[in-house]
């Protein structure tokens, strides 16, 4: 049905080519020691849909919208909270984008198609998987370690290739493991590549698509092409009820379109490293890890966007990001009731931007600006969790975490240290680098969680939680605000306008209610209602405002955008998710029908200025109907 719209083939297994030798029939899974929670999703894998790029597996989860900014670089929204308010974890890291207008987040550094599990917590979150966010919790893993029976040997090897006629996106996604009952090596591999897709018909007049540059068809999408290719390797060790896993992860994205904003990605590299162990003992389990990331990020004007401004051949951004971290939790039963989780998590992320000069005027040059010198961010966690099963009916869990979070940044300059006009950046970095810039921040979130399950036909759960965040270092740390080309250049938000940090910013704090309600026959076949009405209401919540109304003079404007700081105010948020679906027909003959349906609301206001919040997806219904026959799906 979307690829009729779009007027496009979809191919989704060109090739598709599968090779497994399996000396003993049967493989060990490890199910005793993967903790699989209730929000663990189906994947829906069509590689030519998600072509690279893994939020779009969240696209049908409740709670969730995406807002689309490069092709591989997608963001995900839980209740209308976006971006630094989701905790997002991949294989148990926590990555953080290093980039000023947010290019590289968190899911852009997994391959779809190597994603086996995602856990969405969009409700109340708990504070084992929460932290440093007030909107919900994404946790993706990939492909989990699976060994051979003892004396046997498991290998396996798949390849898989699709091609979209629409952008002429096509890639190539390669996997092969091998395993005996105790160790495990995994290799995958993925590349992708599309041009500019195209829209339903003509929205714009064709023409060159900026001085200097190519053509744009009438219906061409500018600067939504893109590459990348990821490559993992995991060496796992099983003992008896101990695992080890290495994991080594590569990223290349030699050029990224953002439709979004003024600059493009010009180069994005990662190295991951982790470590993992999981183990069970008589008293219960422990589960350690450690990870460290290094991202290099270039921006500037991508083919679709004018590249010399009078003498200046564009305008080159680099962006170094490093996250180092260590959690250690452990999990036990303390009754026949209640089992107790504890955890410790420490994080460190350090941060470099600088723009080097560019031309021979003042307005690039001829200096390097420092958007950010050394910026620091590293927090300490302590978390403890009850889970308490009072009887058939009852559950309950309480949690509280508290958190340290010190930030800081180094002095800056920017690209003169001319004190006077628009071009003149000395003023704004002299004033910075009068300030102290270190912060120390202290959290405390809590959650309270009830469920009720009456029969094997209904649930009702409620709960409380208060979560708090602490500004990132470019809504902290941003400083140049006489020039409106540099203001432009740091916009997380992808909203096309300026931005210039607050030192004075505060963490924001949410309070949250959420009801889950859901309704189903005994074996959750035939049919099934869910509705999850929520409200949060947040305060410190950090939104934009007027740059005189935080004490800054910005550089005024007259082409439609505004150049804006950021504040602390008060914000709330209401509305409803509801699922559900009914078999329409039970297999037999023509194969089985199943109606489906998806309703979401959302409002928004920031209740200082009495606005309404940005990123929040109007009110929306998707109706389907599945088929299902043989191993056939539409
Ligand atoms: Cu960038």
């Amino acid at each position: 049905m979307k690829c009729k719209k779009m007027h496009l083939i979809c191919i989704p297994t060109l090739l598709s080519l599968l090779v497994s030798n399996t000396v003993l029939a049967e493989h060990l899974k490890l199910d005793d020691i993967e903790v699989i929670s209730e929000e663990n999703s189906p994947l829906n894998k069509d590689y030519a849909t998600t072509a690279g790029d893994a939020a779009k597996l969240l696209e049908n989860e409740m709670g969730v919208s995406l807002y689309r900014a490069g092709g591989v670089s997608s963001l995900p929204v839980i209740h209308g909270l976006a971006d630094d308010r989701i905790r997002i974890q991949v294989d148990g890291m926590d990555l953080i984008s290093s980039c000023a207008n947010h290019m590289n987040p968190a899911l852009s550094y997994i391959d779809p198609f190597n994603v086996q599990t995602i856990k969405v917590y969009s409700g109340i979150t708990p504070v084992s998987v929460g932290g440093d966010s007030i909107a919900g919790t994404i946790l993706m893993l990939s492909k989990q370690p699976e060994f051979a029976m003892e004396g046997g040997l498991l290998t396996h090897a798949t390849i898989n290739s699709f091609y979209k006629s629409n952008n002429d996106a096509h890639g190539v996604n390669l996997s092969a493991s091998v395993a005996n009952a105790h160790a495990y090596l995994q290799y995958t591999g993925t590349t992708v590549e599309a041009n500019n897709y195209r829209a339903g018909g003509a929205f714009k007049a064709a023409g060159i698509a900026a001085n200097g540059r190519g053509y744009l068809g009438a219906d061409e999408v500018g600067s939504s092409y893109y590459h990348s290719d990821n490559h993992a390797f995991v060496l796992g060790f099983h003992q008896e009820n101990h695992l080890f896993e290495l994991m080594l992860g590569l990223q290349e994205i030699p050029y990224q379109g953002f439709t979004n904003q003024r600059m493009d990605m010009t180069n994005n590299e990662s190295q991951q490293y982790r470590f993992k162990y999981e183990g069970h003992y008589d008293w219960g389990l422990l589960k350690a890890s450690a990870y460290h990331q290094r991202t290099r990020h270039s921006m500037n004007f991508g083919d679709d966007k004018q590249f010399f401004y009078g003498t200046a051949p564009g305008m080159p951004m680099e962006t170094e990001g490093v996250t180092t971290g260590v959690s250690v939790e452990a999990e036990t039963s303390i009754s026949s009731r209640d089992l107790l989780r504890m955890g410790a998590e420490y994080q460190r992320y350090r941060l470099d931007d600088w723009w080097p000069a560019s031309g021979s005027g003042m307005m690039m040059g001829p200096n390097v600006f420092w958007n950010i010198n050394n910026g620091k961010r590293d927090h300490f966690d302590v978390f403890a969790e009850l889970d308490s099963q009072w009887n058939q009916q009852w559950f309950t869990q309480v949690g509280i975490r508290a958190s340290q979070l010190n930030s800081d940044a180094g002095n800056v300059q920017g690209y003169n240290n001319t004190t006077v006009g628009m071009a003149g950046y000395g003023a704004a970095a002299n004033a910075f680098n009068a300030l102290d810039h270190s912060k120390s921040d202290h959290n405390v979130d809590v959650t309270m969680l009830a469920r009720y399950t009456p029969d094997h036909n209904s649930s009702v759960e409620a709960g409380y939680a208060m979560k708090t965040r602490a500004p990132n270092l470019y809504e902290r740390y941003t400083w140049a605000n006489t020039n409106t080309m540099v203001l432009n250049m740091n916009n997380w938000i992808g909203d096309g306008n300026g931005y210039v940090g607050n030192i004075n910013l505060k963490p924001e704090t949410a309070h949250t209610l959420s009801i889950t309600g859901e309704w189903h026959d005994a074996q959750k076949e035939d049919w099934q209602i869910k509705v999850e009405p929520y409200f949060t209401y947040i305060t410190d919540y950090i939104d934009a405002v007027s740059c005189a109304s935080v004490g800054k003079t910005c550089a005024s404007r007259t082409d439609g955008f505004v150049n804006l700081s950021l504040d602390n105010q008060t914000a709330q948020l209401y509305g409803i998710d509801m699922r559900a679906r009914k078999r329409l027909s039970d297999g037999q003959g023509l194969g089985r029908f199943t109606l489906t349906s998806a309703l979401s609301y959302t409002r928004g206001r920031n209740l200082t200025t009495d606005d309404d919040l940005y990123q929040i997806m109007p009110f929306n219904l998707t109706l389907g109907v599945e088929h299902a026959y043989s191993a056939w799906k539409t």
